[in-house]
């Protein structure tokens, strides 16, 4: 008699038995999308974001006796969202720039886990330098070529106006400095940047030069960011995950989306 070899698994079964399994586990990274979430606020002269909000059509009523629904409206940036690269004006010509025509295989990646929490707790004003992202490395390994960059400030756990920080002089809040984030394009080729701030730019990144250089390198180079994440602190520094993929709105600048990530078990 004729042995059968044992089947040998496709790799999509052997993540579908680890999800089963809870081997590899579901972490949300996203906010709830709520009125009261803030959304970045610019200097007065500049068109502003919208907060999202939402309206009922009905509630099993005389309106709709059998179901309930709503509209809700806000901008392409509100709550947790993805920035595509025609979002800025670095990126406004480059091919497949708008999230219709991003190829999805950008919307599942490994990511890096940059951990900043203990320098943005003591400054607002904390900036991830190159030096940081070398001392990760020495650490960590060097950060994979197309993989996505979170840096992790804790930020997403503040509440009501410690969120955007607001002073006399604008905002305060974390990030990356425009040598670390052309360090993490022009050496690293990342496939994207994401944070738990409202930007991926710090609060007072228009003062950098250029203004808001997070934006206009990533966005520049076709790269893509990810804004307003909750949970980063649940995610392992390497061996991570995500999807994100956003809505699929004709020549959209952005989108609010779910981010999930999927992490092995006991890393987070
Ligand atoms: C417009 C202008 C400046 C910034 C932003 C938007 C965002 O952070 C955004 O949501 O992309 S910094
Ligand atoms: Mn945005």
């Amino acid at each position: 008699m004729e042995l059968v070899a044992d089947k040998q698994k496709t790799a999509l079964e052997m993540l579908s038995s680890a999800l089963v399994c809870g081997e590899v586990e579901i972490v949300d990274l996203t906010h709830t999308l709520d009125p009261d979430f803030p959304v970045i606020v610019l200097p007065p002269e500049f068109g502003q974001c919208a907060r999202f909000r939402m309206e009922e059509i009905s509630a099993y009523d005389h309106r709709g006796p059998a179901w309930k629904w709503n509209t809700f409206t806000c901008s392409e940036h509100t709550g947790t969202h993805f920035d595509a690269p025609s979002h800025w004006v670095s990126g406004k010509d480059l091919p497949n720039n708008t999230v219709d025509s991003i190829p999805s295989e950008n919307f599942i990646g490994p990511v890096v886990v940059i951990d900043c929490s203990d320098g943005a707790a003591a400054d607002a004003d904390f900036e991830l330098t190159p030096a940081m992202i070398e001392n990760w490395e020495a650490e960590h390994g060097r950060i994979p070529e197309g993989c996505w960059v979170f840096m992790r400030t804790d930020w997403g756990k503040r509440k009501g106006a410690a969120y955007l920080n607001m002073q006399d002089d604008g905002p305060h809040s974390p990030g990356p400095t425009p040598d670390a984030i052309k360090l993490l394009i022009e050496h690293r080729n990342i496939r994207g940047f994401g944070t738990e701030t409202v930007g991926t730019d710090a609060g007072q990144g228009m003062h950098y030069t250029p203004p808001y250089p997070a934006h206009y390198y990533l966005h520049g180079a076709g790269k893509y960011g990810l804004q307003c994440m909750a949970n980063l602190d649940l995610l392992p520094a390497t061996g991570a995950m995500i999807l994100c993929a956003p809505l699929k709105i004709k020549n959209g600048t952005g989108s609010p989306l779910r981010v999930l990530a999927l992490v092995p078990k006991g890393e987070q």
